[in-house]
């Protein structure tokens, strides 16, 4: 929904409740599979989201500042390709401080629509970019964005409308998952819509584990730190000490695992339920996927997009696509 007045609506409250009970039956459904798995969305509550912005200013996690400086250098183009009078939709927006510049150099946008979970986050940005540009329609819509009823508060408009994906978020998704992902963005959309989509890309195993295990440990926290919001929020008795951070890279399925080693065989309480982890075994709480440059495109091409243009850094670590709905 949008939220009006910078005012926490009660249906703002709502999607949080019924956040916390979808958050309580994914924690126990994950953890009675065989391979134990937490979804890696709840890594961002308020801590988590916290250590997150400490790991984007980390020299080991190249991911932000590559993108930033692709942003850095190619705005202009990237906002004369998307044209004049575009709403800008952002799924996962939170702070905005992507949208911001973008929007900035675009000439004569007509609205910004960020979707995101945290409505205190998304209404200070509201203000912060209100600000900065008088004017601009900014109507922050509370939701999960891979839910489609999200999508469904969404204003409409007959304006074009492109969706800004940055930081490599397409990664944290299954290849069929991402697949889905981008059908459902193409479905919101009409022809001649665009999306700008930032994704990391294949490289050197040593530079992409390094990234999930930085040499200051803050991955390690920002990993273990959904086992403390078990605790807190669903009445977990987790001990974070008798669990380790591990990352690697898996190259058949191009992709950063993140999982949590049980250092012991032990038994752990969740929601009134009772866990039991063998030494060395493992939840898997995020999967990274890396893009080759031909990978991205076919995908953008078979979940509706004509891929239009994309940017890289010299090193061909990362990449930002432009493409449109056919
Ligand atoms: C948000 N996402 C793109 C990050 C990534 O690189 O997959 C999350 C992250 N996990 C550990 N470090 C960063």
């Amino acid at each position: 929904m949008a939220v009006q007045n910078s005012v926490l609506t009660e249906q703002g409250a709502a999607v949080q409740c019924g956040y916390l009970q979808e958050f309580e039956a994914d924690v126990l459904a994950g953890l009675t599979r065989q391979q134990k798995t937490l979804p890696c969305k709840y890594l961002y509550d308020e801590a988590g989201s916290k250590l997150f912005e400490e790991i984007c200013e980390l020299e080991d996690y190249y991911l932000t500042r590559t993108e930033a400086n692709i942003f850095c250098e190619s705005l202009p183009e990237m906002a004369d390709l998307l044209g004049e009078s575009v709403v800008l939709v952002e799924p996962g927006a939170g702070n905005c401080e992507k949208a911001e510049p973008l929007l900035a150099c675009m000439e004569s946008p007509q609205a910004y629509y960020p979707l995101d979970i945290s409505p205190e986050i998304l209404l200070t940005a509201q203000q912060r970019i209100q600000a900065r540009l008088p004017g601009l329609e900014v109507a922050p819509v509370i939701g999960d964005f891979t839910a489609p009823e999200a999508w469904a508060d969404l204003p409409e408009t007959t304006h074009k409308n492109v969706i800004f994906f940055p930081g490599s978020t397409i990664g944290n998704f299954t290849p069929e998952q991402a697949t889905a992902l981008l059908r459902q963005f193409s479905q919101f959309l009409k022809a001649g819509d665009g999306l700008l989509l930032g994704a990391d890309l294949v490289k050197d195993s040593v530079v992409l584990e390094r990234a999930y295990h930085d040499s200051e440990h803050v991955t390690e926290l920002f990993n273990k730190n959904l086992l403390s919001r078990i605790n807190c929020e669903l009445n977990g008795n987790f001990d974070t000490s008798a669990f380790a951070h591990r990352a690697f890279y898996h190259a058949h399925r191009q992709r950063v695992e993140m999982h949590l080693v049980s250092l012991k065989d032990q038994t752990v309480a969740v929601a009134g339920r009772d866990f039991e982890f063998r030494e060395g075994e493992t939840i898997h709480t995020e999967n990274s996927h890396k893009y080759t440059l031909p990978g991205l495109k076919a995908l953008l091409q078979k979940t509706g997009f004509s891929p239009k243009h994309y940017w890289t850094d010299n090193k061909q670590h990362y990449a930002i696509y432009y493409a449109e709905v056919l």
